[in-house]
C-alpha cells in the first residue's frame, strides 16, 4: 500500500514516521491482541493474513482490492493508542468483535458483567447466532457452555436464556398478551412475598422487543408506576442490571446506548474500553440518527 509517511498525532504526541521501510506487525483483533480462552491458556490465532475487507461492517468495504494485512500494518504505523484500537475495532465484523468482548469479559479471574449484559442483552437472535459462531471459530469453545460455567444464580439463568437466542421476533403486537404479561409481572413481583424470578426470566427473554415495550406500558397503566422502579425493589445485583437493560432497550435502544456513552465519558477521566465498545458495536446501526438525552 502507500509508502507515504507523515507526521501523525495520537494522544497528543507527534510521531514521525520513517520513509521507506516499515516494521511489519501481526494483525490483531481490537483491544486484546491475543486474548486467551476462558479455560485454556492457548493463544488465539490472529485474523487470517489473507483476509480482505470483504465482510467488514463499518466502514463498508471498498470495491477496490485492498490487502488487509497491509492495511493493518499501515494503520499500526500511522496511528497509536486508543485511536488505533478504535480504528482496528471498526474494521472488525461486529459479531467477531462481540465474540472477543465476551471472551475478555469471562476470561481470567472474575467476570465483567457490565460488558456481558451490554452485549448479550441488546443483540438480535441473528446477531447472537453469529456471535456464537464467531466465538466457536475464534476460541474453539462453546459460548453457551462458557456462560453456564461462568455465571450462576438468577443472573446466570437470565444470561443462559438470552444466549439461546429464542426471543420472538414477530413484529406484530399482541395487546392482550401485553396486558396478561403486565398482570403476571405485577403478581410475580410486587404482588407477592419474594419474587417469581423464573416468570421474569421467561417474559423478558422470550417476548419481542415491541411486545415488551407494550407490556411495560400496560404495567405503568395498571400500577401507575414504571416497572423499572419495581424491578429495583424486587431484584439486586447483576440480575437487576440485566433486567433494567432489557427494559431500556425495549423502550428505546438508542437512548440506552447514548446513556452508556455518557457513563463512559462523564466525570474525571474516561472509560476508554466502554467508549470504544459502544461506538464500535453501534456504529453501523445508529450513527446516522443518534439521539442524545
Ligand atoms: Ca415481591
Amino acid at each position: 500500500m502507500s509508502t507515504k509517511r507523515a507526521k501523525s498525532k495520537d494522544d497528543g504526541k507527534a510521531v514521525t514516521k520513517r520513509a521507506g521501510s516499515k516494521p511489519r506487525k501481526s494483525p490483531k483483533p481490537p483491544n486484546d491482541p491475543h486474548p486467551k480462552t476462558a479455560a485454556a491458556d492457548t493463544p488465539v490465532p490472529p485474523p487470517p493474513k489473507t483476509a480482505t475487507l470483504e465482510g467488514a461492517v463499518s466502514p463498508q468495504p471498498p470495491e477496490i482490492g485492498i490487502n488487509f494485512e497491509d492495511l493493518l500494518n499501515d494503520l499500526e504505523d500511522e496511528l497509536g493508542g486508543h485511536f488505533l484500537d478504535l480504528t482496528l475495532a471498526l474494521l472488525c465484523p461486529s459479531h467477531l468483535y462481540d465474540a472477543h468482548i465476551i471472551n475478555k469479559a469471562i476470561s481470567g479471574v472474575g467476570t465483567d458483567e457490565h460488558a456481558l449484559i451490554e452485549v448479550l442483552c441488546t443483540r438480535s437472535n441473528s446477531e447472537l447466532e453469529l456471535i456464537k459462531e464467531a466465538y466457536h471459530t475464534e476460541f474453539r469453545r462453546n459460548l453457551e457452555k462458557d456462560i453456564s460455567n461462568e455465571v450462576s444464580g438468577d443472573f446466570g439463568r437470565l444470561m443462559r436464556s438470552v444466549v439461546t437466542a429464542t426471543r420472538d421476533e414477530n413484529k406484530e403486537l399482541d395487546s392482550k398478551l401485553a396486558e396478561t404479561d403486565a398482570q403476571k409481572l405485577t403478581a410475580g413481583g410486587v404482588g407477592k412475598l419474594g419474587t417469581d424470578e423464573v416468570l421474569f426470566n421467561h417474559i423478558f427473554c422470550l417476548r419481542s422487543w415491541p411486545q415488551l415495550k407494550a407490556t411495560f406500558e400496560a404495567y405503568r397503566r395498571k400500577n401507575d408506576i414504571d416497572i423499572e422502579l419495581d424491578i429495583r425493589k424486587e431484584f439486586h445485583g447483576e440480575i437487576r442490571d440485566a433486567l433494567l437493560t432489557i427494559v431500556k432497550v425495549a423502550k428505546n435502544m438508542q437512548s440506552y446506548f447514548a446513556e452508556k456513552l455518557n457513563e463512559a465519558m462523564k466525570g474525571a477521566g474516561t472509560d476508554d474500553e466502554a467508549l470504544i465498545r459502544v461506538i464500535v458495536s453501534r456504529s453501523e446501526v445508529v450513527v446516522n440518527n443518534f439521539t442524545f438525552v
